[in-house]
């Protein structure tokens, strides 16, 4: 089916690499419209063979029919747009964290609770991208092992703060002495362990995005996940250090095939050789990457992992069109 596809917050990273993914995907599509801010307006974006002019978001455009509406224009601006589409009757996918905890709301991940959209309309969320890359990797082994504890350490990359924090790290690296405007502090040769605003308990709004999106996603409200998450100077692609326990202890060499044989993943494990992910393997890929796999010392039914995604893509972009594609085989096996 031809889809009639718009886009909120066309201009920004996240909408343009979902102009991409949306051409490498060969998705279907009818008429593709882009949306954004009124001074964006007019603004000419290239999409395969034609230019596609920015339109201003407003309500009666969200009125219109749509099959699908990305929405990556921040929180606020899903807030107040993301239900009148829905209520017009277009599908949102929203890529901001404004509904993925609110009831109801699926809040997915295609591969692993994508059937929770048969027949569904309305607004779906696209879980944080630290989120999607950690569950991506540990989703199989719950299936076989049965997950009872996360505790991560995350080392996250600029462009998650848009074009700014990209902007900022390279401004600071040319000249070390230009005052933070993005971060808390200088970012350039340093790593923040502060990511959005902090809470009374201690933690900041990212570290409790990754708790109870994980618990949501993998349909396991009482599941302890203990976060820290760090700004780090890499341009783009977030890495995590992800220590799990389970009810059975893992075995080693079956992992390794587990993570082989998982669609959207990749094993990089062969320490010895050097091989082992880093944001460089992830960059523009869709596959989330995995390494550094080892048993706990101490603990048999604990392992530790090295987690790599190019955080626009599979933390955004490429999982946001994956629900599309993945509602669209869903409407054809009815
Ligand atoms: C970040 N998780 O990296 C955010 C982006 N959604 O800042």
């Amino acid at each position: 089916m031809s889809l009639k596809i718009g886009i909120v917050g066309g201009t920004g990273n996240v909408g343009r690499k979902i102009l991409q993914v949306l051409t490498e995907q060969r998705v279907d599509i009818q008429s593709l419209r882009l949306f954004a801010s009124k001074k964006s307006q007019g603004e000419k974006i290239s999409f395969q063979d034609r230019d596609i002019t920015v339109e201003q978001l407003t309500e009666e455009a969200m009125q219109e029919e749509f099959d699908y509406l990305l929405f990556s224009a921040g929180g606020e601006v899903s807030e107040h747009y993301a239900p009148i589409a829905a209520k017009s009757g277009n599908t949102v996918i929203d890529n901001s964290s404004q509904w993925r905890m609110t009831e109801g709301i699926p809040l997915v991940v295609p591969e692993i609770n994508g059937d929770i959209l048969k027949g569904y309309q309305g607004i779906v969320a696209n879980p944080n991208c630290s989120t999607i890359q950690m569950v991506a990797a540990l989703s199989p082994l719950n299936e076989v092992y049965g997950l009872t504890k996360i505790n991560v350490a995350t080392y996250q990359a600029v462009s998650g703060s848009g074009s700014a924090g990209m902007q900022e790290l390279q401004e600071q690296l040319a000249d070390p002495q230009r005052e933070p405007r993005t971060y808390p502090k200088t970012i350039a040769g340093n790593c923040i362990p502060h990511i959005d605003v902090f809470y009374d308990n201690g933690y900041t709004k990212e570290e409790l995005k990754m708790v109870y999106e994980t618990q949501k996603i993998l349909n396991k409200p009482t599941l302890p996940v203990q976060v820290t998450t760090v700004r780090v100077p890499v341009i783009n692609g977030h890495s995590e250090a992800i220590y799990a326990e389970f009810e059975k202890a893992p075995d080693l060499q079956e992992v390794r095939e587990i993570f082989e044989k998982t669609q959207g993943l990749v094993l990089m494990d062969k320490p010895g050789d050097l091989v082992y992910p880093t944001v460089f393997d992830a960059h523009d890929r869709d596959e989330v990457f995995v390494g550094r796999i080892r048993k706990d010392l101490f603990n048999p039914k604990g392992l530790a992992l090295w987690v790599v995604a190019d955080n626009l893509r599979k933390g955004a972009a490429t999982n946001g069109v994956g629900i599309l594609t993945h509602m669209e085989k869903l409407k054809k096996v009815r």
